[in-house]
């Protein structure tokens, strides 16, 4: 490969950083049941032990998600506990995500809840969780909901959106200057006839009614099949709305896949759009890159590096697009030259420049390698199984 093409490699790798979710490495399941992992995390401590690992080895996840009912069960009395872990195990508390689906309360919805109690319920979690996000420093509180309804005729729409525009301005002048509001959207699940955030559009009008600091959250797995993200992309970055991603895979639905095992490609022209974008304006978005995944099959700390280092490879590829030649190409209606572009690039193999990168890091040259080599999977095997085989692992 030419230097030039390693310098701009080089360049992207140097700003690319991605958070890692606490959820990542604890039990996860399907709706079905779990499947316990003798390794996986059974507190908030091991689980930024094992962000910590997987930011000493990849050295681009200093910052951990976290939510706020797994990971600091007395709320605000929990921040002292998330800075001991933080400085113990070197990485930041990064997005605050407050958790408005699981309580029995919200059965019906939270900020769309027809009782005004358990909206008002729902509000203060959401201020509790800004104070906690402002404690630790962190800067985003990103917001998902599960409301919506499962029956044709059973929730109205239109009050509903009332109410989370309301609630969303409500939260907004809570917001200190440098926090900001990330809005996700989902279009179904676990609502199945209709979801109150359900797609961009919708969540771009909630963030803009709810004020200048709120922004979009694009998750990947959040959308139709076949529905082309990276024009949502585009347009989000073109109205200054592009927030954040939950990045992740997904075959059929919100499946919580690796990055880039079903479809590299994907994630390689949301880069593109990103960086495509950068060049044009000349100013970089400011984009909280995140991973939103699950991993109940593969080994978590292993997928969260195999994650790492995909979305990596995936950026730098992108990185490597001619941005002048396309957009003549793009200009001259030359089609086959301006996919050609993108294709060239995402054909590259840009792992022995990333091995040279890290080299100059001082980071393993191949992180999965070093885990394993580290020894930290037997012994976080050997302290935590028991406590892990005596979980309960039935849905029902
Ligand atoms: C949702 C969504 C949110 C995540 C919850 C637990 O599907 O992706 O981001 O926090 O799951
Ligand atoms: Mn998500
Ligand atoms: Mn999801």
């Amino acid at each position: 490969m030419s230097s030039s093409k390693s310098d701009i490699i080089f360049r992207a790798l140097n700003h690319f950083r991605i958070e890692i979710p606490s959820w990542g490495f604890a039990n996860t399941g399907t709706r079905f049941g779990k499947f316990l992992q003798p390794a996986a995390a059974t507190t908030t401590e091991e689980k930024f032990s094992d962000a910590g690992e997987v930011h000493s080895l990849t050295g681009v996840c200093p910052t951990i998600a976290l939510h706020v009912l797994w990971d600091l069960p007395d709320g605000i009395e929990s921040v002292v506990d998330i800075r001991n872990f933080s400085k113990r195990f070197g990485v930041q508390p990064g997005s605050i995500n407050p958790n408005l689906f699981q309580d029995q309360e919200y059965k019906h919805g939270s900020f769309g809840n027809p009782d005004p109690d358990v909206r008002a319920r729902a509000l203060q979690h959401t201020k509790d969780s800004i104070e906690i996000a402002r404690r630790l420093h962190s800067r985003d509180i990103s917001l998902w909901f599960a409301d919506g309804s499962s029956y044709p005729g059973t929730a109205n729409i239109r009050q509903r959106k009332t109410w989370f525009e309301d609630a969303l301005k409500q939260v907004h002048e809570c917001l200190s200057p440098e926090q900001r509001l990330l809005v996700e959207y989902k279009p179904f699940e676990p609502a199945v006839y209709h979801t109150d955030i359900a797609d961009w559009g919708m969540a771009l009008h909630l963030a803009r009614c709810a004020g200048p600091q709120a922004k979009v959250l694009v998750d990947t797995g959040h959308h139709y099949l076949s529905q082309n993200i990276e024009q949502i992309v585009a347009w989000l970055l073109s109205e200054q709305m592009l927030g954040g991603f939950h990045f992740n895979d997904r075959r059929y639905a919100d499946d919580d896949l690796t990055v880039g095992s079903v479809d590299p490609y994907q994630v390689f022209r949301i880069f593109h759009e990103i960086l495509y974008y950068e060049w044009e304006a000349k100013r970089k978005p400011d984009i909280a890159y995140m991973i939103d995944q699950s991993h109940n099959l593969k080994g978590k700390v292993e997928e969260t590096i195999q994650t790492v280092t995909v979305a990596q490879q995936l950026f730098a590829k992108a990185a490597l697009v001619d941005h002048g030649a396309l957009s003549q190409a793009q200009a001259k209606c030359d089609l086959v030259r301006a996919e050609s572009l993108l294709q060239d690039a995402f054909n590259t193999d840009v792992r022995p420049v990333i091995q040279q990168w890290r080299d100059t890091k001082g980071l393993p040259r191949d992180p999965l390698k070093a885990l394993v080599e580290s020894g930290y999977m037997e012994r976080i095997t050997k302290e935590r199984s028991s406590r892990n085989l005596n979980s309960v692992s039935s849905y029902a």
